[in-house]
């Protein structure tokens, strides 16, 4: 399934600001707006999925460059120590923006277990 259209369209295509660190032609990466850590970045997929569970084996390749991107994006802005990746998928899960991203935070020590 695809997405409805969502604030993150409108920032791949760049309607709205934002402070973006990475693009190709697959994926952007973005600082969050409302950072949850001295570094806060989101990866996403250009292609709009809505969310985690939406992924189809179709989009295999895809997942693994986003991975590989939240990678590349971490050793760009140079956290070195360490950082933590978050999917939040669908509503139990906190997601608010239907449109597949992954949180890279970072620059301070995480908890475990979260909230
Ligand atoms: P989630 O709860 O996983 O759906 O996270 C959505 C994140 O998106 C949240 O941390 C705040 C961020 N966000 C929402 N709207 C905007 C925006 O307009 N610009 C940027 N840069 N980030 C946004």
């Amino acid at each position: 399934m695809t997405t409805q259209e969502t604030i993150f369209s409108k920032i791949i295509r760049r309607e709205i600001p934002a402070e973006i660190v990475y693009e190709d032609n697959l994926a952007l990466a973005f600082k969050d707006v409302n950072p949850q850590a001295p570094v806060h970045i989101l990866v996403i997929p250009k292609e709009p999925i809505a969310k985690l569970s939406d992924a189809e084996s179709q989009n295999h390749a895809l997942m693994g460059h986003l991975l590989l991107t939240v990678k590349r994006v971490a050793e760009q802005v140079g956290l070195n120590n360490g950082y933590r990746v978050v999917i939040n998928c669908g509503e139990e899960g906190g997601q608010t923006v239907n449109h597949l991203h992954l949180h890279i935070l970072g620059g301070r020590a995480m908890q475990w277990p979260p909230g």
